[in-house]
């Protein structure tokens, strides 16, 4: 349709993707072949069957466990280029991408086999495509503080290709206070700080997001829609949210499309941007939560502008590179 060429055409700023998650049925039979790693799985078909999912927990027990077939640097480099290889046909211009180190660094496998491999395809891919991309180091959040100190100190060897540290995984009862000496700390090493914070948990937590880790960005947010003060503060601070609409569908943080608070957050001012967050686990990469988001919501031709226009005004990029997008 005409709106969906429309959607095609943007280009576009992807904020919110873990790389984990981009990992496709098919390339995960491939590397469990290639590493002779046994996966409970006996086909693609049954592999995409067990992706249902009631709520953040269901989904990251199978995440996880999906992640084990990753153990070399070529498996790294090959997960990053099957990525960019989308995000191209996307017109994605510039991605900043997750990655949890701490999956990787307690199967054995070296901090380092998982940069060199993540580097090897975001350089492939400005040469291939022209597609400019940064690295934000995600600490697992249901681990410990001392864990994710161990974590930092791993990346200080490489942090001339990390822009910014995350907080991600299981939300409830893993309030963003848990890290405040973490990002204290990468803050201090040069780091930008951003948070998942309002997928599951309270508008308590992005409070604490915002005040307790000083975070630059918010992924997903949604939950501050239950506490207008904060909105207002988001909306004043022109904090940019990155916003999951199939994700929010697959986990059940909105009960049906038609109820997602998309436009809502527009209405209000917020800097929203529509991102994938586990594409190859919720059912779409970029575009498709563009259009998912638009025919549920009614979305026209200037919402999705603002929305992509909102995508490079949040990147973690110099003034002058944003300016050349928008
Ligand atoms: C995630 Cl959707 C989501 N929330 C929290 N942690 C995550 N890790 C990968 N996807
Ligand atoms: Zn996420």
């Amino acid at each position: 349709t005409d709106l969906a060429a429309f959607i095609a055409r943007l280009p576009k700023a992807e904020l919110h993707m873990h790389i984990e998650g981009s990992l496709e049925p098919e390339l995960m039979f491939a590397l469990a072949k290639r590493n002779q790693v046994a996966i409970p799985y006996d086909s693609v078909e049954a592999v995409r069957a067990a992706y249902s999912f009631s709520n953040l927990q269901d989904f990251l027990d199978i995440y996880y466990q999906g992640a084990d077939v990753l153990r070399t640097e070529e498996d790294f480099r090959d997960l990053a280029s099957a990525y960019f290889d989308r995000a191209a046909a996307d017109n994605v211009a510039h991605a900043e991408i997750f990655f949890d180190p701490q999956t990787h660094t307690d199967r054995g496998i070296g901090f380092d086999i998982v940069m060199r491999g993540l580097t090897a395809g975001m350089d492939d891919a400005h040469a291939r495509y022209g597609i400019t991309s940064r690295l934000i180091l995600c600490f697992l959040r249901h681990l410990d503080e001392e864990a994710a100190f161990a974590t930092l100190r791993m990346a200080e060897p490489w942090l001339h290709r990390i822009e910014a540290v995350g907080l991600d995984s299981s939300e409830m009862g893993h309030p963003p206070e848990k890290f405040a000496r973490v990002f204290e700390a990468a803050a201090a090493l040069g780091l930008k700080r951003v948070a998942h914070a309002g997928e599951e948990g309270p508008p308590d937590y992005v409070r604490q997001a915002l005040d307790v880790l000083k975070i630059d960005r918010l992924d997903h947010g949604n939950r501050s829609l239950e506490d207008p003060s904060l909105v207002a503060r988001l909306a004043r601070e022109q904090m940019t949210l990155t916003v999951c609409p199939l994700s929010n569908l697959k986990l059940c943080v909105v009960g049906d499309m038609a109820d997602h608070p998309i436009d809502r957050m527009l209405a209000e001012g917020l800097r929203v941007t529509i991102n994938s967050d586990d594409p190859a686990y919720f059912g779409g990469y970029v575009n498709d939560n563009f259009q998912a988001a638009a025919e549920a919501r009614g979305l026209g031709r200037e919402a999705l502008l603002t929305l992509a226009r909102n995508s490079f005004l949040g990147a973690f990029l110099p003034q002058e590179e944003i300016a050349a997008h928008l």
